[in-house]
């Protein structure tokens, strides 16, 4: 009878035992995505690329959990004031001259249209800079460092609504619309904008309305599928992209996504044709949902040329929302300012590398920090 209860115990306890590693196990589990992953690719093919922490023991696959975009610019700002050093530092030099003449003024002029600040900014702020050195009369580096930064900060301005809208509402995704020029990193931007949003443990859905050529498709799956993210694209090369467009944003309705992000082309033939397509994927995608945001994309590289091009994509479509690219490879920094103040749209998020976590938020404070202090 001892024995008999002995092993009914042993029993219950190992049935326990199972239980609870059982349950441990499932809590362990990350969000498998709801649509599944729609790719061909082998999950173990994907590139391993530095900074993303791996998720162990998943069932699914070697996810990555993506890091949080808050603290990302503090974090990145090192990459700005790198490429930034000679305007900010240059602009300290000359401010600290022990006689600022009209020369000084001029240098102080060249020093910001070198940085792309354009010209009617730089104008305004050698001119206010100028009246407020002469009314306070300072010769303290400190405080011409302090006047400096509050004549930049207002330029950039900390005003601005920089919050992307990627809030659903009930039944309904929240849509964001990508376009740009070829090569600016549209595709990367997209991907890096989909970790954001993982990590912010929100359901997205990548849309691959880039149909020119199928690797453009691939190339988004493969930033989707790291983090568990599944696409909608077409198999087909020269697909209308406007349908591959509605075909992700009724998917994304359907499997209850919180937000689809779409991919589009930004190679075409002509100015009229990209402007007539990006139209139409736009009224398109509207036939199932509205469309929260359109991010046009920049690569802060190609300055001048790149805010002409800017200005075609932004008669095709209302902008809201500027993402600049590429800032870690430029000393141009005012781009942001001339940017903003052409397009009249606010510089929204700034890539700083290659790497999959280098998009940040921009902040106005924290990038005219990085660039003088
Ligand atoms: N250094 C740096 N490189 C970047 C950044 N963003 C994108 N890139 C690189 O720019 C290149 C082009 O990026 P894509 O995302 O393919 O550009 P795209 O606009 O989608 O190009 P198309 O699809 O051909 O129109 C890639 O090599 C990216 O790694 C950035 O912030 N910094
Ligand atoms: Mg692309």
């Amino acid at each position: 009878m001892t024995t008999q209860l002995m092993w009914i115990l042993v029993v219950a306890a190992v049935v326990v035992l199972l239980l609870v590693v059982f349950g441990v196990l499932l809590l362990r589990r990350p969000k498998a995505p709801r649509g599944g992953y729609t790719g061909t690719r082998d999950l173990d093919d994907l590139p391993d690329l530095d900074g993303a922490e791996v998720v162990e023991d998943s069932p699914v696959a070697t996810l990555e959990r993506p890091e949080s975009a808050r603290g990302r610019l503090q974090r990145l700002r090192g990459r700005l004031a790198k490429s930034n050093t000679v305007l900010g530092k240059g602009l300290l030099m000359l401010l600290s001259r022990e006689r600022i003449d009209q020369d000084t003024w001029d240098e102080i002029e060249d020093t910001l249209l070198m940085a792309d600040l354009g010209t009617d900014a730089s104008l305004e702020l050698v001119e206010n800079l100028k009246k407020r050195v002469r009314v306070t009369g300072t010769k303290d580096p400190a405080e011409l460092k302090a006047l400096l930064r509050e004549e930049m900060l207002a330029l950039v301005d900390p005003t601005l609504d920089r919050s992307v809208r990627t809030e659903a509402v009930p039944g309904k995704p929240a849509v964001v619309l990508v376009v740009g020029v070829n090569g600016v990193g549209k595709t990367t931007t997209v991907g890096k904008l989909a970790r954001v949003l993982v990590a912010e443990d929100k359901d997205v859905l990548l849309g691959g309305a880039d149909t020119f050529r199928a690797a453009a498709a691939d190339q988004l799956e493969t930033w989707g599928a790291r983090v568990g993210v599944p696409t909608v694209r077409s198999e087909q090369e020269g697909a209308d992209p406007a349908s591959v467009a509605y075909d992700a944003v009724t998917a994304g309705i359907e499997q209850e996504a919180d937000v689809v992000l779409v991919d589009t082309a930004g190679r075409l033939q002509n100015k009229a044709g990209l402007m007539d397509q990006l139209g139409k994927v736009k009224r398109v995608i509207e036939k199932a949902a509205a469309v929260d945001e359109v991010l046009l994309v920049i690569d802060a590289t190609t300055g001048q040329n790149g805010m002409a091009q800017a200005k075609v994509f932004a008669e095709a479509v209302d902008i809201t929302g500027i993402v600049l690219t590429k800032l870690d490879g430029t000393a141009k920094g005012g781009i942001v300012v001339a940017i903003q103040r052409g397009l009249g749209v606010p510089v929204k998020l700034i890539g700083l590398g290659e790497g999959p976590d280098d998009l940040a938020p921009f902040n106005a404070e924290q990038f005219v920090d990085a660039i003088i202090d």
